[in-house]
């Protein structure tokens, strides 16, 4: 948004990269560039798959005793709270009176009406509570989304009640489906409240509003590289951390990397060899939604801006011939292992724990379920027969591109030679050699001739209207005496109406379940699938069959085979043992855009239902496809073959004959 400038020639450091954090109005004019330019730029992006989160200030505006006009040619005057861009005027900041401090600053940590009606650093409290101001900020969200925007860091989130930031966001638009975003999708809100256990304002405070900013995670990765024993409890719940599904983390952010706010115990570029292993391991482990940084070198000034032009304007990243940048940038997201550890991320989503752990002090490897294996090295170079709960066959390590083998017992021979670069990354289905193509420079006025590559979409078309066969792998090994059911439909959040009555919700798909045969191998999917015609998000429909006394749990699957010999034999089922089938007509008219959803279950045993799954990006297949929206289901297609694996992200769609 449109911010301060701080000319030279004060006695404050010229054009300091903080003066954005100082609001005149919500024009898009700042020193990044003007109105169009960002509109140009989230289009862009979002046309190649690249997502734009604004870092959005609403807890305040400029600071008191500054006036002007800011960088978009606004006139301000803080003192009288006055900025008529927006325009706000002194009834939209907080009453004096609510503030309890001598000076009308933020001076106690340990209460919350302190921290939250008084001014942070000076700047002035914007009056949350107000519907004007409620107003105004989800006008500056929507008008964001409408651009193209998919979401927001919400600054000094921790200086704002919860209530009125619901009250905001629940006022913004929904994201923009002309940019690609599907309907009825809600932007991604993540909040910075700097929770170290030192004060009254939590992280859990703040649930139910998207992500919170984990700055405990920023200490216990330092500490965990630096002390390879510690890193397996980087999650601490005992320490108030917050719970996976809530908790944003990151190695470290504008403010701490240069020493501002919640700083102490970071790394940082500045120290190449354990941010290199910390972004790593960070990525690589499940807890949290992970940040990248991505910096300009700032040296020892912690106040001074971006590189910049001699009019200040802020100077082109140049990307140097080995895919680096120069001209005072970092660019930390270029530094091989971690480009290739974001690729890792996003294909062992589904994963949800780091399994098969190994940690001696200098080397650390875990997998995450049986979809990637990563291993680190602290010093040293490594070679060392390892457990990599991967399916046997050959890989491609993703930062030396060699081949890595896993033997049918699931071990493989680790090796890491590059003491610059010392970590090794296998994932099903990623390859080292699809990184997106690196362009000589960029900068601001470039438009890419050559975009980056993203992965394709559905090369087969939605089917979204009338009865089409569909067929349900979920492959699960499960012990003697259990059987595996689904329960799905539609997710309540994407379709309004859902019931609780499965006779009439919305929610369910009306299906009709095939035989796969008649030998007594197919008993209890033969008894159990006998009434059941819908796939609906509750156990046993009424009148659905039972088997043995024992009732449905849900849509039956049965176990399946692609052995020939195998009483399980089907011919659909080219995978392997233990992949559960279920083979149905199903109405895809019911299904959002040709995709439904489903979770699986295990009766008689502790596993029931399967975790939340996150299945992101294109499906594998002849079909393939990515879902339409998130959920923490497996989506599937109607009218194709689906392939999925239990607790697990991954899915393949093919072409049903
Ligand atoms: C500038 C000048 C000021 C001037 C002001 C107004 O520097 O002298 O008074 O303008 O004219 C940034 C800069 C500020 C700058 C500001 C506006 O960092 O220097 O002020 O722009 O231009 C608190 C907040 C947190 C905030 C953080 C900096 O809770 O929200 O301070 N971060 C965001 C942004 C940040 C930005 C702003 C907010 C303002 O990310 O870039 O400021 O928009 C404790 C508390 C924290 C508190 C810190 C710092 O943390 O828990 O809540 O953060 O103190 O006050 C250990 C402890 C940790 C402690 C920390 C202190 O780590 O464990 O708990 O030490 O460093």
């Amino acid at each position: 948004m449109e911010h301060l400038v701080i000319p030279e020639g004060t006695s404050e450091p010229a054009y300091p990269w903080w003066q954005r954090y100082q609001p005149i109005s919500y024009k898009f004019e700042s020193r990044s560039g003007n109105h169009d330019e960002f509109v140009d730029m989230v289009q862009r992006c979002n046309a190649v798959g690249v997502r734009i989160f604004v870092d959005a200030v609403v807890n305040h505006m400029a600071g008191l005793g500054r006036s002007g006009t800011g960088s978009g040619g606004s006139s301000f005057d803080s003192d009288q709270h006055d900025f008529p861009g927006v325009p706000y005027t002194d009834v939209d900041f907080t009453p004096r009176e609510m503030c309890n401090s001598g000076d009308g600053n933020v001076n106690n940590y340990g209460d919350p009406e302190n921290v939250r009606n008084c001014n942070l650093v000076g700047l002035t409290d914007l009056y949350g509570a107000s519907s004007e101001v409620r107003q105004k900020v989800a006008d500056y969200f929507s008008s964001a989304v409408d651009i193209g925007v998919a979401g927001f860091r919400v600054d000094a989130a921790k200086h704002m009640w919860p209530d009125d930031l619901k009250a905001m966001m629940d006022l913004t638009n929904n994201l923009n489906t002309d940019q690609g975003f599907p309907a009825n999708t809600r932007p991604f809100f993540y909040h910075e409240v700097i929770d170290r256990n030192d004060g009254a304002v939590t992280v859990q405070q703040y649930y139910g509003l998207g992500r919170i900013t984990e700055f405990r995670y920023c200490q216990k990765i330092t500490w965990g590289i630096d002390d390879f024993s510690q890193l397996w409890g980087i999650y601490d719940p005992g320490w108030g951390m917050a719970d996976p599904d809530k908790a944003f983390v990151f190695v470290d952010n504008h403010d701490n990397q240069r020493g501002h706010g919640g700083a102490g115990d970071t790394i940082t570029y500045k120290q190449p060899h354990n941010y290199r292993l910390g972004v790593a391991f960070t990525l690589a482990q499940p807890y949290g939604f992970t940040r990248i940084m991505s910096s300009y070198d700032f040296g020892t000034d912690t106040d001074v801006g971006p590189p910049h032009k001699s009019d200040w304007s802020t100077d082109d990243v140049v990307v140097t011939a080995d895919g680096q940048c120069s001209n005072g940038w970092v660019c930390e997201h270029r530094w091989p292992s971690i480009t290739k550890m974001v690729r890792f991320r996003n294909a062992v989503a589904g994963a949800l724990t780091a399994d098969n752990k190994y940690n001696d002090g200098n080397v650390v490897a875990f997998s995450r379920g049986n979809l990637g294996f990563f291993a680190m090295i602290k010093q040293g170079t490594l070679s060392m027969n390892l457990q990599t709960g991967m399916p046997a066959g050959t890989y491609s390590e993703l930062v030396t591109c060699a081949d890595v083998t896993v033997n049918g017992d699931g071990t493989a021979q680790i090796t890491i030679t590059n003491e610059e670069e010392p970590i090794f990354a296998i994932c099903q289905g990623c390859s080292c050699d699809d990184a997106p193509i690196v362009t000589a420079t960029q900068g601001p006025d470039i438009t890419p001739t050559t975009p980056v590559p993203t992965t394709p979409g559905p090369t087969e078309p939605s089917i979204t209207d009338g009865v089409h066969r569909t067929v349900i792998f979920v492959q699960k090994q499960t012990n003697d005496g259990q059987d595996l059911f689904v329960r799905g439909g539609i997710d309540a959040t994407v379709r309004p109406g859902c019931t609780d009555d499965v006779t009439t919700d919305p929610c369910a798909i009306d299906h009709t379940v095939n035989s796969l045969g008649t030998t007594t191998h197919y008993d209890k999917y033969n008894a159990w699938s006998e009434g059941d015609t819908k796939l609906d998000w509750f156990g046993a429909e009424a009148g659905q069959g039972t088997y043995g006394g024992q009732a449905a749990s849900g849509t039956p699957l049965a176990w399946t085979s692609s052995n020939p010999s195998n009483p399980g034999y089907q011919p659909l089922n080219k995978y392997g043992d233990h992949y559960w089938m279920l083979d149905v007509d199903m109405d895809c008219s019911q299904t959002e855009q040709g995709w439904f959803e489903l979770k699986a279950f295990v009766s008689n045993s502790g596993d029931g239902w399967e975790g939340d799954i996150a299945q992101a990006g294109n499906c594998k297949g002849a079909a393939g496809g990515s879902a339409p929206y998130a959920t923490k289901n497996h989506v599937g297609r109607c009218g194709y073959l689906n392939v999925f694996s239990f607790d697990s992200g991954s899915c393949t769609v093919e072409i049903l004959a």
